[in-house]
């Protein structure tokens, strides 16, 4: 089988995510082509050779620079902090490799909109890691509303929530903390974890029209761990919004990092005029399927283990009945990009699609501040 060169940027729990990925995807998928950890890059040389061990990459470097331009690459693969995507992603395009990058595309549409631009100029393939498409139960959900099952939908309602920020002594900035960083992270929880719910939503019920939201900086103050100061904090620590969609349904949207108790609470609930379907990722295995067609006295919830061979990705794994996890769901955007390599269709998101995502980002935010609703695409 021809090999896939892969060269990886960042060695965080996305970069862990991603190189279990390419590791295990062969065995369990058919592929035209075989993913090889030919080199990873990272800032820290020790971190770096620590984590090229552990992971069997052939090599390491400590400027990605030498990565972009390895002739030997095929793939170089963004999982380093946001304020890296632009120029990473920038310099690929410009030596002609295929590109893979982590969400959010970047921290702002000006960034967002010089990555696609530079892919397009470089007719290189792109794809943005937005991992929660392929869990199979929503990948189901996809399927269930494309054909119709649920007819016209009228509500799309989605929520992230977490509790990780809450203590006021938590400092901002550095590897662990970049996410509370504004120069670094470009948003807080809009770009992080609305961008997920945002992808999701475009993905099953079609590009959004306008929003109107709301955000809150609960502590507006943390020490910078680089500086050592206590300085001001620009991401928002919560973002809500309402939206229209172009199909007419109405949503609500919200992600916190305040919700006492939640550590990542993804759900998802879609009201049709036939049916409706809920999903949950602390219960990803599952698709909550109502259906107003069934027979009167039978009528209610169903839970739908979706483990069946016929279920999305699911006869490349175990037998029905048996569930997989997250990690899966970034082994199944491997699987779906490697064999769309010499396919016309791309594997989805690719950098242009993912500019919708961006699109509405960018409108949360401008509605937060001016307290008006905001178009969206
Ligand atoms: C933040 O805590 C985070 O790790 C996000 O950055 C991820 O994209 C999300 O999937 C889980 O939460």
């Amino acid at each position: 089988m021809k090999k896939l060169n892969i060269g990886l940027i960042g060695y965080g729990f996305m970069g862990r995510a991603h190189s279990n990925a390419y590791l295990s995807v062969g065995r369990f998928f058919d592929l035209k082509y075989q993913p090889v950890l030919k080199a990873v890059a990272a800032r820290n040389p020790e971190k770096i050779k620590q984590f090229a061990d552990k992971w069997e990459f052939q090599s390491y470097h400590d400027d990605w620079r030498q990565l972009v331009n390895d002739a030997e690459i095929d793939v170089v693969d963004i999982a380093s902090p946001n304020d890296t995507h632009a120029e990473i992603a920038i310099a690929a395009a410009q030596a002609g490799k295929m590109i893979l990058c982590e969400k959010p595309l970047a921290r702002n549409l000006q960034e967002a909109q010089r990555m696609v631009d530079a892919a397009q100029k470089a007719g290189v393939r792109t794809m943005v890691w937005y991992n929660y498409r392929r869990i199979p139960a929503v990948a189901f959900a996809r399927q269930l509303i494309a054909s119709g099952k649920l007819g016209r939908i009228f509500h799309y309602r989605a929520k992230f929530l977490q509790d990780w920020t809450m203590s006021p002594d938590l400092p901002q900035g550095g590897a662990a903390l970049w996410r509370l960083d504004a120069d670094v992270a470009g948003s807080g929880v809009t770009g992080d974890l609305l961008a997920h719910c945002i992808d999701t939503a475009i993905w099953l019920n079609g590009e959004m029209d306008s929003v109107s939201a709301m955000t809150e900086i609960f502590i507006k103050e943390r020490k910078h761990n680089l500086t050592g100061k206590t300085e001001k904090i620009g991401i928002e620590d919560a973002s809500a919004f309402l939206a229209r969609f172009k199909n007419g349904s109405l949503a609500t949207f919200e992600a916190t990092r305040f919700a006492r108790g939640h550590k990542a609470l993804y759900t998802l609930e879609v009201n049709g005029q036939n049916g409706s379907l809920a999903w949950d990722l602390h219960d990803l295995h599952r698709l909550q399927w109502f259906d107003h067609r069934d027979e009167g006295v039978l009528r209610g919830w169903r839970s739908v283990h979706v483990t069946d061979g016929d279920h999305p990705y699911m006869a490349n794994w175990w037998v029905p009945g048996l569930a997989i996890g997250y990690e899966h769901s970034f082994i199944h955007q491997v699987a779906d990009f490697v064999n769309s390599i010499d396919e016309k269709a791309p594997a989805e998101p690719t950098f242009e699609s993912a500019m919708q995502t961006e699109k509405v980002v960018h409108a949360v935010l401008e509605s937060a501040q001016s307290g008006k609703w905001e178009k969206a695409s």
